[in-house]
């Protein structure tokens, strides 16, 4: 049994009690099942499904098109990732698509494109994707080269992505291109392109040590409306950034799901495991283990609800702390699933086994959304200008 006395850190509300409540209650019926299917496209269809009809979905995007608020509540994208988390990587992910590939709309979008694009994610009839990775711009997105121009009232996208999330079962994509308006961060553009559009295709199907859907794009002459434009032309970095200062601590939030669940399995395993006369818990070295790891966990938590917290409670920029709960989150969970693995001994690396999953769950998260080496720079660069700026 997982550890919720977090839920009494002054961080959270009733109703975030309640939330935490009714996604365990949904993720101990479905989250394992479902994403058990050995397709794991139509388990991600029926878990986006599953989740819309609880009613969590409501939760990725913002009201009145579907949303349950006005904003983004981040610290119920992060209570719902960990317990999903907890439960089933791919669970995780398939809610966590929903929130980032319509988190450019839910942040930047006018009432229109929000009425057009975001009710659809809410129901699960629309499954979202953020495509901004291209081959050559990956941790430096202000490389980016697939282009769109302005031709006709239509944008005119031409270029690859690559490493896109759910790409493959999309049905939009909100796409970072260059429109040139300046050289750099300066000149691209977010712009939602349905999956439908002629000219735009998935090339390539990517398959990974945790499997889910995960594809190369290519645009050829692929038209949209210049409708489908987010915000201002040549702000699309910016959109980028601030959706991803949402999202980097709901990362973090999944990443201490896997810790919790590799922690409990720990627990589990050392208590009921002899080694002579002693359960492995009843031993030091066991326990210095267990230590490191429960107290990774409360670090983790209290990082990755503090940036949730200042960006509900009306901070402009997060960019700190979401950077730092997504940085110690994820390489701590590797740390502590690393140990779950060891206590378990050789039952720790072999299938089916709980920890070996959560081993290969957890790596792609320190990688995606801004590897760890990002999240230094970040990190240095905002407390390097908060002291220059002397509010530090
Ligand atoms: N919110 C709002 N604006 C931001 C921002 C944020 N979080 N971060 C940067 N900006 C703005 C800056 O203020 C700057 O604005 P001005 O041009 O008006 O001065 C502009 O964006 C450029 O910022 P910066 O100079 O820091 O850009 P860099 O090219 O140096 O890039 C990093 C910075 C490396 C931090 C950025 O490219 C990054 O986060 N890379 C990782 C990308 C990533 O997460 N990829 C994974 C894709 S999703 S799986």
């Amino acid at each position: 049994m997982a550890d919720k006395s977090f839920l009494d850190w002054p961080f959270f509300e009733d109703r975030h009690r309640a939330l935490a409540a009714q996604v365990e209650g949904w993720a101990a019926e479905y989250a394992e099942a479902i994403s058990s299917a050995s397709d794991e496209d139509a388990a991600c269809q029926a878990l986006v499904a599953s989740m819309a009809d609880a009613g969590l979905l409501k939760h990725a995007v913002v009201a009145p098109h579907g949303g349950a608020g006005d904003s983004l509540d981040v610290r119920s994208l992060c209570l719902i990732r960990e317990t999903l988390a907890r439960h089933h990587g791919l669970a995780d992910f398939a809610f966590a698509m929903q929130g980032l590939g319509s988190g450019p709309i839910c942040l930047f979008g006018s009432d229109e494109q929000k009425a057009r694009f975001l009710p659809g994610v809410a129901a699960g009839t629309s499954i979202a994707a953020f495509a901004l990775t291209e081959p050559d711009a990956g941790s430096d997105a202000a490389a980016i080269g697939l282009t769109a121009e302005l031709s006709g009232g239509e944008y005119v996208l031409n270029g690859e992505k690559t490493w896109i999330s759910n790409g493959g079962i999309a049905d939009q994509y909100v796409v970072f291109a260059r429109t040139g308006e300046a050289p750099g961060t300066r000149g691209l553009s977010a712009i939602v392109v349905p999956a439908s559009t002629p000219g735009l295709e998935v090339v390539e199907r990517l398959h990974v040590i945790a499997p889910h859907p995960l594809g190369r794009l290519r645009f050829e002459n692929c038209r949209v409306p210049a409708e489908n434009l987010l915000s201002a032309s040549g702000t699309g970095f910016k959109i980028a950034m601030a959706t991803l200062d949402v999202f980097r601590s709901t990362v973090g939030a999944a990443a201490l799901g896997f810790a919790r669940r590799a922690l409990d399995e720990a627990l589990d395993h050392t208590q009921q495991r002899m080694i002579g006369n002693a359960a492995l818990a009843d031993l030091q070295l066991p326990q210095a283990k267990l230590a490191d790891m429960a107290t990774t966990v409360d670090a983790s938590a209290l990082l990755v609800y503090r940036s949730a917290w200042a960006k509900d409670k009306g901070a402009a920029r997060v960019t700190r702390e979401a950077a730092m709960a997504k940085m110690y989150a994820t390489e701590g969970a590797q740390q502590v699933i690393d140990d779950a693995v060891q206590l378990h001994g050789g039952l720790g690396v072999m299938k089916g086994v709980k920890v070996e999953e959560l081993y290969r769950d957890i790596r792609a998260l320190r990688i995606y959304e801004g590897a760890t080496d990002i999240q230094k720079l970040v990190i240095a660069r905002q407390t390097l200008s908060a002291r220059a700026a002397g509010t530090a």
